[in-house]
């Protein structure tokens, strides 16, 4: 299984059981990533991608309980010598992250103090530490502060630790509403590369290319998630014009995308961004979209289901959007101050393309998933079926072009 790839290099990933090696994995290399699990190494995985110029390999708990680390290590003491007898090169472990869990400083401090020990068999092998899990936004500095501070008084890890990276791999939920944005992703790709050594490195459009193919996929979990809680703002009734009360959700949405684009908050980038969100709420386009959507014959689900389901077509429009715009500006081939473009492309992309396919997904949202349930259950099937029909694949004919409507 999964051709073997030349001239990647390896990434060791170790932490304690459960800190997010899994999830973090999945979410860099995407989930076409192959998987290898090799045989006789006790529980070591090996996973590859087409879109990342690494390879990964979890160890499991090396960090952990005296048994499983010794077990780790020799395991992965074996895949790397296996793979120098088939005549492999690439056999050498050329980065570890040390996983650590980025939620309490009690445990940061526990978890570094253990680097050392867990890492002992590549002495001089380039550490990046990703603090997992770091949900909260106000400690992130904090807690990178600390694991420099304790790392700067050992002299292995003042050499070796390269970087300190916060991470929230997968979108967290924090209530119907709200949620922390997948954060930290294209960083750790990029400073992984980094840490190569030269030869291994991808260079110039190769790595820029990568993370950007997995940015899109970050981007998509941020719409997905703006768009359920759009359906759930949509839901509750409440007196106001229709595209208002989406205004923090999409504030969010907007803020978290640019964010993910590199795209500051600064005063260079506000009138982009303040544009945007006037598109997608006060703005012709917007209340034309709604309006269209409204108009659908023939519905068979109730009025409120009807408002969360516009509410979240909305939101997951402007998500999709806004990812257009962000990508070009990304890729250098529109400037922040081009303000009057993102405003074309965005309006354009609601009134077309955009009401042709939400208008499809709410006709099926009158289907029996939709509405022989209720509540809560049914916000679920509306997050699903917005995200599918106005998400996946949304961008296969500009992938194809290059270029937006
Ligand atoms: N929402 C969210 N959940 C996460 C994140 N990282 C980890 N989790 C959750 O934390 C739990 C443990 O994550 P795993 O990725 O399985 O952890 P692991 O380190 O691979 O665990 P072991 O394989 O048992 O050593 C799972 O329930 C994950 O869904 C994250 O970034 N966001
Ligand atoms: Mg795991």
């Amino acid at each position: 299984m999964g051709e073997h790839m030349d001239g990647y290099g390896n990434v060791l990933v170790i932490g304690s059981a459960g800190v997010g090696k899994s999830t973090l994995i999945e979410k860099v290399l995407g989930s076409s990533a192959t998987q290898r699990s090799v045989r006789g190494h006790g529980r070591i995985a090996v996973y590859e991608s087409l879109s990342i110029p690494f390879r990964v390999i979890d160890a499991g708990d090396i960090g952990g309980a005296c048994l499983s680390r010794r077990a780790g290590s020799k395991a992965v003491k074996r895949w790397s010598k296996d793979n120098a007898l088939d005549g492999n090169s690439d056999n050498d472990i050329n980065v570890i992250w040390y996983c650590v869990e980025g939620k309490s400083r009690k445990l940061i401090r526990q978890q570094i103090a253990d680097i050392s020990r867990a890492t002992s068999l590549w002495y001089s092998v380039p550490i990046i530490v990703v603090l997992t899990k770091s949900y909260s936004q106000l400690e992130r500095e904090d807690n990178v502060q600390l694991v420099w501070d304790a790392c700067s008084r050992r002299r292995r890890l003042r050499r070796n630790v390269r970087a300190v990276i916060p991470v929230v791999a997968d979108t967290y939920q924090l209530s119907d509403t709200n949620f922390v944005s997948p954060e930290g992703i294209p960083q750790l790709i990029e400073a992984t590369n980094e840490a190569m050594p030269e030869g291994i490195k991808a260079v110039g459009a190769d790595i820029a290319a990568f993370p950007l193919k997995r940015r899109r996929a970050v981007a998509r979990s941020i719409v997905a998630a703006s768009t359920a809680a759009g359906i759930a703002v949509g839901a509750i009734p409440i007196p106001i014009s229709d595209a208002l009360i989406l205004t923090p959700i999409e504030t969010n949405e907007v803020n978290a995308l640019a964010t993910l684009y590199g795209i500051g908050k600064g005063s260079a980038s506000k009138k982009l961004l303040t544009t945007v969100l006037e598109v997608g709420t006060v703005s012709t386009a917007a209340r034309t979209a709604i309006s269209a959507l409204k108009a659908i014959p023939g519905l068979n689900i109730g009025a409120s289901a009807l408002n969360a389901v516009i509410a979240g077509s909305i939101v997951a429009g402007m998500g999709e959007g806004t990812i257009r715009i962000f990508e070009r500006i990304y890729q250098g081939e529109h400037t922040i101050d081009d303000v009057e473009w993102a405003q074309k492309a965005l309006e354009s992309h609601l009134s077309r393309e955009f009401v042709e396919k939400a208008t499809g997904a709410i006709a099926k949202a009158s289907g029996s998933e939709v509405s022989n349930v209720t509540g809560k259950e049914q916000r679920k099937a509306l997050a699903k079926l917005l995200t599918k029909a106005l998400l996946s694949g949304a961008m296969s004919a500009e992938d194809a072009s290059g270029r937006m409507a």
